[in-house]
């Protein structure tokens, strides 16, 4: 069944992919046996992160009617932070996107985190996989960021953007290390706002070479998503930098990454908090007890 599925999915069938996305997220009997039969793929995965009401998503509106021009083919997940109970924010995307749910050569979906993770989705590892085995050119993952999530999404994405607006100047201070380590590119959008020029300037003050620990330049552009402006850099942008990730080191960093990252999930599978403590209660109580000892054999 699952080598069928498989089948489909590269072929290009977009209902066989969202049906599976569905049964890895749900944790269906035997996903793990579709995600064991996945090929190697290299479609590139670009990230998209930055905080609330950044313009992310209509930032990717616009990337994907770049991308489209071009005649390329795009997957996009949406990570959306809210809990089940408040469509807001997925509805909110189906409005941004609205243009792009019906066109043949765009698939989106939206992945709620139900609180979970920071921003992240616990399966967005396997499901962003599972879409690499779809004929994708690429692969748009939007998440927002909230601190540590920021920092796992390098993991995941090829090239990760950044996305800030004019007035986050106070949050760029205070999450100055984390950015660093994951921006590849930093987009200044809704700069038809006050204080971009001043701000994109302060950026690239502050994340020249000669200030931080980059050895090279991060670029930073500036957008008007809402009106598609300045979209064509950043594309070009993206794709200067994916084409180095490609075939140089960072790729293999990534996929280490995600390795410790799913081992670290693997081996704690079934480690249940409240089952550990009454165990550790009822030695306790025996006299003697040793954290030590106690984890030893765990
Ligand atoms: N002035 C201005 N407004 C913009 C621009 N880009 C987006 N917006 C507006 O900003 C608001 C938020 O846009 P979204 O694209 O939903 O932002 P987001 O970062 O995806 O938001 P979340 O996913 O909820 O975190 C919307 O009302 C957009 O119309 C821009 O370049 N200029
Ligand atoms: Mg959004």
């Amino acid at each position: 069944m699952w080598n069928e599925y498989l089948q489909e999915i590269k072929s290009g069938n977009i209902k066989t992919l969202a049906r599976t996305i569905s049964l890895v997220e749900n944790e269906a009997e035997g996903y793990e046996q579709l995600l064991r039969l996945l090929p190697q793929e290299d479609t590139r995965v670009i990230g998209i992160t930055g905080p609330p009401g950044a313009g992310k998503s209509t930032l990717v509106d616009a990337l994907i009617g770049e991308l489209v021009n071009d005649g390329k083919k795009v997957g996009v997940i949406c990570v959306d932070p809210s809990s089940p109970f408040n469509m807001g924010a997925v509805l909110g995307d189906r409005i941004r996107m609205s243009s792009w749910y019906t066109h043949p050569g765009v698939f989106i979906r939206s992945l709620a985190t139900r609180g979970s993770m920071g921003g992240l989705h616990p399966k967005i590892i396997e499901i962003t996989d599972l879409m690499k085995a779809f004929p994708f050119d690429h692969i748009i993952l939007e998440t927002v960021g909230v601190g540590q999530s920021e920092i796992e999404i390098a993991g995941l994405a090829d090239v990760t953007v950044v996305v800030l607006v004019p007035e986050g100047g106070d949050e760029v201070q205070t999450m100055k290390a984390g950015l660093m380590e994951i921006a590849d590119i930093f987009v200044v959008n809704k700069a038809d706002r006050p204080g971009a020029d001043l701000f994109v300037r302060n950026l690239r003050q502050m994340f020249a070479p000669a200030f931080s620990n980059h050895s090279e330049e991060i670029p930073v552009l500036k957008t008007v998503a809402a009106e598609k402006t300045g979209i064509v850099e950043l594309n070009g942008a993206i794709s200067l930098l994916a084409a180095n990730t490609k075939s140089g080191d960072k790729k293999f960093w990534l996929l280490a990454e995600r390795a410790y990252y799913l081992m670290e999930q693997q081996r704690m599978k079934g480690v249940n908090k409240q089952v550990l403590r009454k165990v550790i209660e009822a030695e306790y109580q025996l006299g003697n007890f040793n954290l030590y000892r106690f984890i030893k054999d765990k």
